[in-house]
């Protein structure tokens, strides 16, 4: 069985990494080789073999083309996939400290760019892990974004410019974060306090004092009766227009069609002051490699 460590990361040096993202084998082995024949003519993504495949002739052509071998699942090679070539491997991404896995392709046209950690200190005693997230981007508005804007920067220049973000934050293009809930004592009450004061300071610093009706409209759509035990996967999608859609467990509970509610909520996770800096890290990685792909 082959597992894909999988390739968010691209065209970047090696560095050790704990968090670096591991896939679920889920790949077959001939979507396997076509990855690997696309990572061995254009080098770059995070590719790791967690056992060794059954099939001899695989073996070998692994064993071949990872020369420095590891036991670990998380032995990095460095190649670029297209969303096209991500789609078809149906491959996941793992966060590494929860196992939840993501897929690297949502909605066919989706591109994940990173997972991260959200973890709630409880009383200053204590850090609870209370969810992982995926960041996902359409890739076609991304595309359009990057080159139009950012076409003529350098790598480097890319990396060093750190308005992007913010423009990714403010406009229009269709991105969803993906949350799976991994606290299994999650109540409605404290998720309304948490964004209460997550979104809420957001709202503030994008949009002034007044915004206690918006924030009021976006916890109103969780109603008390809602379960959201371990497991649970809550979908965050700016769609067409700046509208937020959410839902749970893919059954939609409300959207709310507002720039600064989208913008709040995107700035929580590739934002200045992010719940996991080094998920934003990787967002900045995977876009400026996209840029010079
Ligand atoms: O049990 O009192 C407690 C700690 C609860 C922490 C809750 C944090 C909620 C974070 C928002 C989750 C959004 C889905
Ligand atoms: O982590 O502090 C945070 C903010 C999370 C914002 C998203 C909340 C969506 C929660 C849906 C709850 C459904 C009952």
């Amino acid at each position: 069985m082959v597992s894909l460590r999988f390739p968010f990361l691209f065209s970047q040096p090696p560095k050790p990494n704990p968090k670096l993202p591991h896939t679920k084998p889920t790949t077959t082995a001939s979507t396997f080789l076509a990855a690997s024949a696309v990572v061995s003519t254009a080098g770059a993504a995070a590719i790791a073999i967690c056992q060794d495949p059954k099939d001899p002739f695989l073996k070998k052509a692994l064993n071949s083309l990872f020369s420095n071998k590891s036991n670990h699942c998380s032995l990095p090679l460095w190649g670029s996939l297209s969303l096209a070539e991500n789609s078809s491997s149906s491959s996941t991404v793992v966060e590494s400290k929860t196992g939840v896995s993501f897929p690297s392709v949502l909605d066919d046209s989706k591109r994940l760019l990173g997972i991260g950690l959200r973890k709630k200190s409880v009383l200053g005693l204590k850090n609870i892990d209370v969810y992982a997230f995926g960041v996902y981007a359409d890739d076609n508005g991304l595309k359009k974004f990057l080159s139009e804007k950012y076409g003529k920067l350098s790598n480097t220049e890319f990396k060093e410019n750190k308005e992007f973000n913010e423009y990714l934050i403010e406009n229009d293009i269709c991105m969803t974060v993906r949350l799976q809930i991994v606290y299994s004592k999650l109540s409605i009450r404290s998720v309304r306090s948490a964004f209460e004061e997550s979104v809420g300071s957001r709202l503030q610093k994008f949009g002034g004092s007044d915004n206690k009706d918006l924030l009021q409209r976006f916890t109103s759509q969780f109603k008390d009766e809602y379960k959201i035990p371990r497991g649970s996967l809550i979908d965050l999608s700016r769609e067409r227009g700046h509208v937020l859609c959410t839902k749970i467990d893919g059954k939609e509970v409300g959207s709310i069609q507002s720039q600064l509610l989208c913008q709040s909520i995107l700035d929580l996770y590739i934002g200045k002051d992010p719940f996991d800096r080094q998920a934003k890290e990787d967002i900045e990685h995977n876009l400026a490699s996209l840029l010079h792909k």
